[in-house]
Protein backbone atom coordinates (compact mmCIF):
# COMPACT_ATOMS: atom_id res chain seq x y z
CA UNK A 1 0.00 0.00 0.00
CA UNK A 2 1.22 3.39 -0.79
CA UNK A 3 -0.38 6.32 1.39
CA UNK A 4 -1.11 6.11 5.04
CA UNK A 5 -3.51 8.90 5.10
CA UNK A 6 -7.50 8.60 6.14
CA UNK A 7 -8.09 6.20 3.00
CA UNK A 8 -5.00 4.10 4.21
CA UNK A 9 -6.90 3.48 7.29
CA UNK A 10 -9.72 2.59 5.44
CA UNK A 11 -7.86 0.66 3.16
CA UNK A 12 -5.96 -1.45 5.81
CA UNK A 13 -8.92 -2.12 7.95
CA UNK A 14 -10.47 -4.17 4.72
CA UNK A 15 -7.50 -5.98 3.15
CA UNK A 16 -7.44 -7.14 7.45
CA UNK A 17 -10.85 -7.81 7.38
CA UNK A 18 -12.21 -9.13 4.12
CA UNK A 19 -10.17 -12.48 4.19
CA UNK A 20 -11.87 -12.83 8.01
CA UNK A 21 -15.50 -12.15 7.01
CA UNK A 22 -15.41 -13.91 3.15
CA UNK A 23 -13.86 -16.79 1.72
CA UNK A 24 -11.45 -15.26 -0.16
CA UNK A 25 -9.85 -17.99 -3.25
CA UNK A 26 -6.27 -16.84 -2.16
CA UNK A 27 -4.58 -15.66 1.23
CA UNK A 28 -3.93 -12.30 1.40
CA UNK A 29 -0.96 -10.71 3.09
CA UNK A 30 -0.93 -7.19 4.04
CA UNK A 31 3.33 -7.12 3.11
CA UNK A 32 3.97 -3.25 2.95
CA UNK A 33 2.97 0.18 3.48
CA UNK A 34 5.21 2.44 2.44
CA UNK A 35 5.18 6.78 3.03
CA UNK A 36 7.85 9.58 3.17
CA UNK A 37 7.64 10.00 6.70
CA UNK A 38 9.69 6.63 8.40
CA UNK A 39 8.12 7.61 11.68
CA UNK A 40 4.84 8.03 10.89
CA UNK A 41 4.77 5.40 8.27
CA UNK A 42 6.50 2.42 10.73
CA UNK A 43 3.35 3.64 13.30
CA UNK A 44 1.12 3.31 10.77
CA UNK A 45 2.11 -0.63 9.57
CA UNK A 46 2.50 -1.20 13.81
CA UNK A 47 -1.00 -0.39 13.97
CA UNK A 48 -2.76 -1.25 11.12
CA UNK A 49 -0.60 -4.36 10.70
CA UNK A 50 1.61 -4.14 7.56
CA UNK A 51 4.13 -6.22 7.95
CA UNK A 52 6.63 -3.97 6.75
CA UNK A 53 7.03 0.01 5.99
CA UNK A 54 9.24 2.01 3.55
CA UNK A 55 9.96 4.91 2.36
CA UNK A 56 10.39 4.92 -1.29
CA UNK A 57 7.40 2.93 -3.72
CA UNK A 58 9.75 2.38 -6.38
CA UNK A 59 11.92 0.52 -3.92
CA UNK A 60 8.48 -1.45 -3.26
CA UNK A 61 6.29 -1.84 -6.46
CA UNK A 62 8.84 -3.70 -8.49
CA UNK A 63 9.44 -6.54 -5.76
CA UNK A 64 8.95 -10.19 -6.82
CA UNK A 65 7.29 -10.71 -3.59
CA UNK A 66 4.56 -7.62 -3.76
CA UNK A 67 1.22 -8.87 -6.21
CA UNK A 68 -1.14 -6.23 -5.57
CA UNK A 69 -0.18 -2.20 -5.17
CA UNK A 70 -3.40 -0.06 -3.24
CA UNK A 71 -2.73 3.50 -4.34
CA UNK A 72 -3.93 5.81 -1.52
CA UNK A 73 -2.13 8.86 -1.91
CA UNK A 74 -3.48 12.04 -3.04
CA UNK A 75 -4.11 12.77 -6.78
CA UNK A 76 -1.39 14.07 -8.16
CA UNK A 77 0.59 11.05 -7.84
CA UNK A 78 -1.60 8.20 -8.76
CA UNK A 79 -0.49 8.68 -12.68
CA UNK A 80 3.43 7.68 -11.62
CA UNK A 81 2.66 5.12 -9.37
CA UNK A 82 0.27 3.18 -10.81
CA UNK A 83 2.00 3.12 -14.67
CA UNK A 84 5.13 1.99 -13.04
CA UNK A 85 2.84 -1.08 -11.15
CA UNK A 86 0.85 -2.04 -13.70
CA UNK A 87 4.60 -1.83 -16.16
CA UNK A 88 5.78 -4.37 -13.29
CA UNK A 89 2.97 -6.68 -13.81
CA UNK A 90 1.23 -5.74 -10.67
CA UNK A 91 -2.32 -5.46 -10.33
CA UNK A 92 -3.72 -2.10 -8.96
CA UNK A 93 -6.46 -0.68 -6.81
CA UNK A 94 -6.37 3.15 -7.15
CA UNK A 95 -8.55 5.59 -4.80
CA UNK A 96 -10.52 7.63 -6.48
CA UNK A 97 -10.55 10.09 -8.56
CA UNK A 98 -7.86 8.19 -10.88
CA UNK A 99 -6.11 11.05 -12.07
CA UNK A 100 -5.83 15.22 -11.50
CA UNK A 101 -6.13 15.11 -15.09
CA UNK A 102 -7.35 13.85 -18.24
CA UNK A 103 -4.08 13.13 -20.01
CA UNK A 104 -3.00 11.39 -16.68
CA UNK A 105 -5.90 9.70 -16.72
CA UNK A 106 -5.92 8.23 -20.52
CA UNK A 107 -2.50 7.13 -19.57
CA UNK A 108 -3.04 5.66 -16.76
CA UNK A 109 -6.28 3.36 -19.10
CA UNK A 110 -3.58 2.57 -21.49
CA UNK A 111 -1.17 1.13 -19.09
CA UNK A 112 -4.20 -0.95 -17.23
CA UNK A 113 -5.54 -2.06 -20.52
CA UNK A 114 -1.58 -3.10 -22.07
CA UNK A 115 -0.65 -4.63 -19.01
CA UNK A 116 -1.85 -8.65 -17.95
CA UNK A 117 -2.49 -7.22 -14.23
CA UNK A 118 -5.95 -6.29 -13.40
CA UNK A 119 -6.42 -2.58 -12.31
CA UNK A 120 -9.52 -1.55 -10.31
CA UNK A 121 -10.87 2.00 -9.14
CA UNK A 122 -11.89 2.64 -5.81
CA UNK A 123 -15.40 4.42 -6.09
CA UNK A 124 -16.23 2.24 -2.97
CA UNK A 125 -19.80 3.63 -2.81
CA UNK A 126 -20.72 1.17 -5.86
CA UNK A 127 -20.23 -1.49 -3.22
CA UNK A 128 -22.46 -0.39 -0.31
CA UNK A 129 -25.16 -2.76 -0.17
CA UNK A 130 -27.92 -0.67 -0.62
CA UNK A 131 -26.27 0.88 -3.55
CA UNK A 132 -25.85 -2.26 -5.21
CA UNK A 133 -28.87 -3.30 -4.50
CA UNK A 134 -30.29 -0.13 -5.48
CA UNK A 135 -28.31 -0.78 -9.34
CA UNK A 136 -30.05 -4.41 -9.37
CA UNK A 137 -33.44 -3.27 -8.68
CA UNK A 138 -33.08 -0.42 -11.60
CA UNK A 139 -31.29 -3.07 -13.92
CA UNK A 140 -34.57 -5.31 -13.43
CA UNK A 141 -36.69 -2.52 -14.84
CA UNK A 142 -38.26 -1.41 -10.69
CA UNK A 143 -38.21 2.81 -11.69
CA UNK A 144 -38.91 1.91 -15.67
CA UNK A 145 -37.55 4.33 -17.84
CA UNK A 146 -34.95 6.93 -16.23
CA UNK A 147 -36.35 10.82 -16.48
CA UNK A 148 -34.86 12.40 -13.88
CA UNK A 149 -32.26 12.03 -11.54
CA UNK A 150 -30.93 13.99 -8.57
CA UNK A 151 -27.47 13.47 -6.79
CA UNK A 152 -25.79 15.33 -4.26
CA UNK A 153 -22.93 14.58 -1.86
CA UNK A 154 -22.72 17.54 0.52
CA UNK A 155 -20.19 17.88 3.26
CA UNK A 156 -19.46 21.13 6.11
CA UNK A 157 -15.79 20.46 7.38
CA UNK A 158 -14.91 23.85 5.44
CA UNK A 159 -17.38 26.23 6.79
CA UNK A 160 -14.70 27.14 9.53
CA UNK A 161 -12.71 29.85 7.68
CA UNK A 162 -9.76 28.44 10.08
CA UNK A 163 -9.89 24.82 8.95
CA UNK A 164 -6.44 24.34 7.18
CA UNK A 165 -5.08 24.57 3.72
CA UNK A 166 -5.07 20.32 3.48
CA UNK A 167 -3.91 18.60 0.71
CA UNK A 168 -7.39 18.30 -0.60
CA UNK A 169 -7.33 22.03 -1.37
CA UNK A 170 -4.85 22.29 -3.35
CA UNK A 171 -4.93 22.07 -7.06
CA UNK A 172 -1.40 20.36 -7.69
CA UNK A 173 -1.87 17.98 -5.76
CA UNK A 174 -5.60 17.37 -5.69
CA UNK A 175 -6.41 18.51 -8.96
CA UNK A 176 -10.48 19.41 -8.46
CA UNK A 177 -11.63 20.23 -4.99
CA UNK A 178 -15.11 19.57 -3.38
CA UNK A 179 -16.04 18.58 -7.44
CA UNK A 180 -13.13 15.65 -7.85
CA UNK A 181 -13.00 14.35 -3.80
CA UNK A 182 -16.59 13.82 -3.72
CA UNK A 183 -18.33 15.36 -6.92
CA UNK A 184 -16.77 12.24 -8.39
CA UNK A 185 -18.43 9.40 -6.54
CA UNK A 186 -21.80 11.13 -7.06
CA UNK A 187 -21.29 11.56 -10.77
CA UNK A 188 -19.76 7.31 -10.52
CA UNK A 189 -22.75 6.53 -8.75
CA UNK A 190 -25.65 8.13 -10.95
CA UNK A 191 -23.96 6.36 -14.06
CA UNK A 192 -23.49 2.97 -12.06
CA UNK A 193 -26.62 3.25 -10.90
CA UNK A 194 -28.18 4.06 -14.20
CA UNK A 195 -26.09 2.42 -16.77
CA UNK A 196 -26.79 5.61 -18.46
CA UNK A 197 -23.24 8.44 -19.16
CA UNK A 198 -23.49 11.77 -18.54
CA UNK A 199 -23.09 13.05 -22.51
CA UNK A 200 -22.51 17.53 -21.56
CA UNK A 201 -22.90 19.40 -18.58
CA UNK A 202 -23.47 22.87 -17.49
CA UNK A 203 -22.37 24.18 -14.23
CA UNK A 204 -21.00 26.72 -12.05
CA UNK A 205 -17.72 26.21 -9.45
CA UNK A 206 -16.86 28.53 -6.49
CA UNK A 207 -14.53 29.29 -3.78
CA UNK A 208 -16.18 30.43 -0.81
CA UNK A 209 -13.66 30.86 1.51
CA UNK A 210 -10.20 32.12 -0.93
CA UNK A 211 -7.37 31.75 2.11
CA UNK A 212 -6.55 29.67 4.48
CA UNK A 213 -3.82 29.04 7.35
CA UNK A 214 -1.21 26.78 5.77
CA UNK A 215 -1.52 23.12 7.16
CA UNK A 216 0.76 22.01 10.44
CA UNK A 217 -0.18 19.41 11.12
CA UNK A 218 -2.48 16.27 9.18
CA UNK A 219 -4.85 14.57 12.00
CA UNK A 220 -8.27 13.36 10.57
CA UNK A 221 -9.38 15.22 7.20
CA UNK A 222 -9.39 18.79 7.83
CA UNK A 223 -5.95 18.97 9.69
CA UNK A 224 -4.37 21.72 12.12
CA UNK A 225 -3.05 25.04 10.72
CA UNK A 226 -0.73 28.12 12.29
CA UNK A 227 -0.47 32.02 11.82
CA UNK A 228 0.49 31.96 7.79
CA UNK A 229 -2.28 32.03 5.50
CA UNK A 230 -2.02 30.66 1.82
CA UNK A 231 -4.44 30.80 -1.26
CA UNK A 232 -7.24 28.03 -1.71
CA UNK A 233 -7.05 26.75 -5.17
CA UNK A 234 -9.58 24.41 -5.68
CA UNK A 235 -13.18 24.58 -5.71
CA UNK A 236 -15.23 24.59 -2.15
CA UNK A 237 -18.79 23.78 -4.05
CA UNK A 238 -19.90 22.86 -7.98
CA UNK A 239 -23.32 22.74 -9.04
CA UNK A 240 -24.34 21.65 -12.63
CA UNK A 241 -26.82 20.22 -14.54
CA UNK A 242 -26.03 16.79 -16.78
CA UNK A 243 -27.74 15.50 -19.61
CA UNK A 244 -27.71 11.06 -19.71
CA UNK A 245 -27.04 9.84 -22.80
CA UNK A 246 -31.50 8.77 -22.58
CA UNK A 247 -32.23 12.83 -22.50
CA UNK A 248 -32.63 12.85 -18.96
CA UNK A 249 -31.21 15.64 -17.07
CA UNK A 250 -29.62 14.80 -13.78
CA UNK A 251 -29.40 17.82 -10.69
CA UNK A 252 -25.55 17.36 -9.12
CA UNK A 253 -24.44 19.35 -6.51
CA UNK A 254 -20.78 18.70 -4.39
CA UNK A 255 -20.21 21.06 -1.64
CA UNK A 256 -18.20 21.14 2.08
CA UNK A 257 -20.55 24.47 2.82
CA UNK A 258 -23.60 22.34 3.62
CA UNK A 259 -23.56 23.67 7.19
CA UNK A 260 -24.86 20.33 9.10
CA UNK A 261 -24.48 18.14 6.56
CA UNK A 262 -21.60 16.02 7.73
CA UNK A 263 -21.64 12.77 4.70
CA UNK A 264 -24.65 13.32 2.91
CA UNK A 265 -24.18 11.30 -0.74
CA UNK A 266 -28.31 11.39 -1.60
CA UNK A 267 -29.19 10.05 -4.87
CA UNK A 268 -32.75 9.53 -6.08
CA UNK A 269 -33.58 8.34 -9.16
CA UNK A 270 -37.08 8.93 -10.93
CA UNK A 271 -38.41 6.63 -13.54
CA UNK A 272 -42.21 6.34 -15.62
CA UNK A 273 -42.67 3.13 -13.12
CA UNK A 274 -41.26 4.21 -9.59
CA UNK A 275 -38.22 5.98 -8.63
CA UNK A 276 -35.14 4.69 -5.93
CA UNK A 277 -33.80 7.22 -3.38
CA UNK A 278 -30.54 6.74 -0.89
CA UNK A 279 -28.46 8.97 1.82
CA UNK A 280 -25.44 7.79 2.69
CA UNK A 281 -26.00 9.49 6.14
CA UNK A 282 -28.34 6.34 6.46
CA UNK A 283 -26.77 3.62 4.69
CA UNK A 284 -28.20 0.57 5.40
CA UNK A 285 -31.71 2.38 3.75
CA UNK A 286 -33.13 2.48 0.59
CA UNK A 287 -36.16 3.91 0.09
CA UNK A 288 -38.21 2.59 -3.07
CA UNK A 289 -41.38 4.14 -4.72
CA UNK A 290 -43.53 1.64 -6.94
CA UNK A 291 -45.72 4.11 -9.25
CA UNK A 292 -47.79 0.69 -10.31
CA UNK A 293 -49.15 0.13 -6.81
CA UNK A 294 -52.98 0.60 -6.21
CA UNK A 295 -54.25 3.72 -4.90
CA UNK A 296 -53.50 2.81 -1.40
CA UNK A 297 -50.28 1.69 -1.82
CA UNK A 298 -48.88 4.77 -2.82
CA UNK A 299 -45.33 6.45 -1.58
CA UNK A 300 -41.84 5.27 -0.71
CA UNK A 301 -41.39 2.40 1.00
CA UNK A 302 -37.74 2.01 3.48
CA UNK A 303 -36.34 -0.93 3.00
CA UNK A 304 -34.00 -2.57 5.54
CA UNK A 305 -30.76 -3.62 3.46
CA UNK A 306 -29.60 -5.69 6.24
CA UNK A 307 -30.89 -9.28 4.69
CA UNK A 308 -28.01 -11.99 4.59
CA UNK A 309 -29.67 -12.64 0.96
CA UNK A 310 -28.69 -8.46 0.33
CA UNK A 311 -25.50 -8.11 -1.57
CA UNK A 312 -21.96 -8.67 0.31
CA UNK A 313 -24.29 -9.54 3.22
CA UNK A 314 -24.11 -13.65 3.56
CA UNK A 315 -20.66 -12.99 5.38
CA UNK A 316 -21.77 -10.59 8.47
CA UNK A 317 -24.71 -10.76 10.73
CA UNK A 318 -28.14 -12.08 11.10
CA UNK A 319 -30.86 -10.68 9.59
CA UNK A 320 -31.69 -6.88 11.01
CA UNK A 321 -27.86 -6.27 11.75
CA UNK A 322 -26.57 -2.98 10.33
CA UNK A 323 -22.95 -1.81 8.27
CA UNK A 324 -20.79 0.80 8.27
CA UNK A 325 -18.89 3.59 6.18
CA UNK A 326 -15.86 0.68 6.46
CA UNK A 327 -17.87 -2.35 5.29
CA UNK A 328 -17.75 -1.31 1.84
CA UNK A 329 -14.09 -1.22 1.96
CA UNK A 330 -13.87 -5.08 2.73
CA UNK A 331 -16.71 -5.88 -0.15
CA UNK A 332 -13.88 -3.24 -2.33
CA UNK A 333 -11.18 -6.02 -1.47
CA UNK A 334 -13.41 -9.15 -1.75
CA UNK A 335 -14.50 -8.14 -5.38
CA UNK A 336 -10.33 -7.85 -6.01
CA UNK A 337 -9.37 -10.29 -5.14
CA UNK A 338 -11.81 -12.33 -6.59
CA UNK A 339 -11.47 -10.98 -9.81
CA UNK A 340 -7.55 -11.53 -9.95
CA UNK A 341 -8.06 -14.86 -8.80
CA UNK A 342 -11.36 -15.59 -11.26
CA UNK A 343 -9.38 -13.71 -14.13
CA UNK A 344 -12.21 -11.38 -14.42
CA UNK A 345 -12.43 -7.41 -15.17
CA UNK A 346 -12.91 -5.90 -11.60
CA UNK A 347 -14.79 -2.59 -11.78
CA UNK A 348 -14.87 0.40 -11.84
CA UNK A 349 -12.39 0.06 -14.27
CA UNK A 350 -9.64 3.02 -15.10
CA UNK A 351 -11.66 3.51 -18.16
CA UNK A 352 -14.61 4.09 -15.63
CA UNK A 353 -12.10 6.58 -14.02
CA UNK A 354 -11.49 8.48 -17.38
CA UNK A 355 -14.90 8.48 -17.91
CA UNK A 356 -15.44 10.52 -14.75
CA UNK A 357 -12.54 13.20 -14.90
CA UNK A 358 -13.87 14.09 -18.59
CA UNK A 359 -16.89 14.94 -16.59
CA UNK A 360 -14.88 16.72 -13.81
CA UNK A 361 -13.00 19.09 -16.49
CA UNK A 362 -16.45 20.05 -18.61
CA UNK A 363 -17.74 21.65 -14.96
CA UNK A 364 -14.80 23.54 -14.73
CA UNK A 365 -14.35 24.61 -18.47
CA UNK A 366 -18.05 25.05 -18.41
CA UNK A 367 -18.14 27.51 -15.37
CA UNK A 368 -15.28 28.77 -16.90
CA UNK A 369 -17.28 29.62 -19.89
CA UNK A 370 -20.33 31.27 -17.89
CA UNK A 371 -21.48 27.89 -17.37
CA UNK A 372 -22.38 27.02 -21.46
CA UNK A 373 -23.02 23.02 -21.83
CA UNK A 374 -19.82 21.55 -22.65
CA UNK A 375 -19.81 17.90 -24.09
CA UNK A 376 -18.24 15.37 -22.82
O1 LIG B 1 -13.62 9.84 -1.17
C1 LIG B 1 -14.12 10.73 -0.24
C2 LIG B 1 -13.08 11.53 0.48
O2 LIG B 1 -12.05 12.01 -0.21
C3 LIG B 1 -14.88 10.05 0.86
O3 LIG B 1 -15.69 9.07 0.52
C4 LIG B 1 -15.47 11.10 1.78
O4 LIG B 1 -15.14 12.40 1.37
C5 LIG B 1 -14.66 11.01 2.97
O5 LIG B 1 -13.54 11.84 2.67
C6 LIG B 1 -13.75 12.47 1.45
Amino acid sequence: MIGYGFMGAAHSQAWRTAPRVFDLPRDVEMAVIVGRNQEAVADAAAKWGWQESATDWRDIVTRDDIDIVDIVTPGHSHHEIAIAALKAGKHVLCEKPLANSGEDADAMAEAARESSAKAMLGFTYRRVPALTRARDLIAEGKVGNVQQVRAAYRQDWLVDPEAPLSWRLQKDLAGHGALGDIGAHAIDLVQFLTGLSVTKVSGVIDTIVKERPVETERVGIAGKGGDEKAPVTVDDVAIFTGRLENGALAAFEATRFATGRKNELSVEISGDKGAIAFNLESLNELHVYDLTADELGQGFTRVLVTEPGHPYLEGWWPTGHMLGYEHAFSHQVKDFVDAIANDTIPTPTFDDGVQVQRVLDAVEASSDDDSRWVQI
